[in-house]
């Protein structure tokens, strides 16, 4: 019997040496040590055995039990360690999901538009969104005091210039970098502007106090309102397909003379009137008209030798038009269940 216990604790280290996973060695203390394990097979049958060998025997059998107990347990921990160790990978557990992001619905539109004005050959400018009063407003032919202010109510900034004025604003729409481009490039120029607008209002479905903007201008020599149509009708068949025609209707901006509401065809109902275009046919989309000669003195260009016409749309307008998107405040929510559908 001594012999059985001392073959099967060479056998049972043996094995323990080749054993590498948890699993293996879990299998192998149950086929030694458990209830119905050999070694414990082999104390049952001390029953009929003397008193002195009962003796002998189990002191011996005793002992290969604690010193196999103690081995397991040993290779037990040491499996533990190297599996937790640094830089070890567990390949059994199940893998990380990795979330792929995309681009904003209102820079995708974006980066529509830049393609098509740069494919006719328009520069892509920006210009700053701390902006000072007199490129937001007085360049643009709004002086200060004047009435005309009051169609863009704006953030003013806690800074005064040497007459006590406040001089910076957010800028309320992108039309000041017309006379930034002005100065920097002269005539003749071909750019569009896009970029964020600030106005202090109420928001609702249709207004954002934060919002995009995208100006246009095209200053040369013999420029009139023909081109401007042209140019705005080519992107309106861009965006909304070859049958879309656009109308200009007469509207006041200061820093454009004769000023107009550009108007494209409603492309659900494509005229016959809808939900969408108030049953009128058309939507509205962009301010436009040909450039004020105060503005071009502004930009320090000759208004007797260039013309130019500008023109600047609501970008968020433009997107939601595209999309069907009801209210403009879910651009800046952050909601991914928003965001997820573009
Ligand atoms: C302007 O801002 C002029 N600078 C546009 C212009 C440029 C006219 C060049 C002539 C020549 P207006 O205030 O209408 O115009 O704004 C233009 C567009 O910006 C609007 O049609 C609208 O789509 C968008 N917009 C204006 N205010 C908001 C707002 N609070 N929230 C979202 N979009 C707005």
């Amino acid at each position: 019997m001594k012999d059985e216990i001392l073959k099967l604790k060479a056998e049972t280290l043996k094995e323990l040496e080749r054993t590498k996973d948890p699993e293996a060695l879990r299998d192998l203390e149950i086929k030694v040590l458990g209830r119905k394990g050999r070694l414990t097979e082999i104390l049952r049958g001390l029953s009929g055995l003397s008193e002195e060998e009962k003796r002998d025997v189990g002191k011996l059998a005793n002992e290969v039990k604690l010193e196999l107990a103690a081995k397991l347990k040993e290779a037990k921990n040491h499996l533990l360690k190297f599996s937790r160790a640094e830089g070890a990978v567990d390949v059994t557990l199940p893998g990380e999901k990795l979330l792929r992001g995309h681009i904003h619905p209102i820079t995708k539109v974006q980066n529509e538009i830049e393609d098509f004005f740069s494919s006719l050959g328009f520069m892509v400018l920006d210009g700053p969104e701390l902006e000072s009063d007199f490129f937001n407003f007085e360049a643009l032919n709004i002086p200060r005091h004047h009435p005309a202010r009051d169609m863009q109510d704006t953030f003013y900034i806690d800074h005064k210039n040497g007459e006590g004025e406040y001089d910076l604003v957010m800028r309320t729409h992108t039309s000041p970098v017309q006379v930034r481009a002005m100065r920097k490039y002269g005539a003749p120029l071909r750019s569009i502007m896009p970029g964020k607008c600030f106005r202090s209002e109420a928001t609702d479905v249709r207004h954002e106090h934060t919002f995009y903007q995208v100006e246009g201008l095209m200053i040369d020599q013999n420029i009139n309102l023909s081109h401007l149509k042209g140019i705005l009708e080519a992107l309106a068949r861009h965006l909304y397909g070859p049958e879309t025609k656009v109308r200009l209707r007469p509207k006041f901006y200061p820093f454009v003379e004769p000023g107009v509401n550009g108007e494209v065809s409603c492309f659900v109902c494509h005229g016959q009137g809808c939900r969408l275009c108030k049953s009128t046919g058309w939507l509205e989309i962009f301010g436009a008209g040909l450039v004020h000669p105060n503005v071009l003195r502004a930009g320090r260009i000759d208004p007797e030798k260039y013309q130019g016409f500008a023109f600047g749309f609501g970008l968020n307008r433009l997107v939601m038009l595209k999309y069907g998107i009801e209210d403009i405040r879910l651009f800046n929510s952050g909601d991914l269940r928003f965001l997820e559908q573009f």
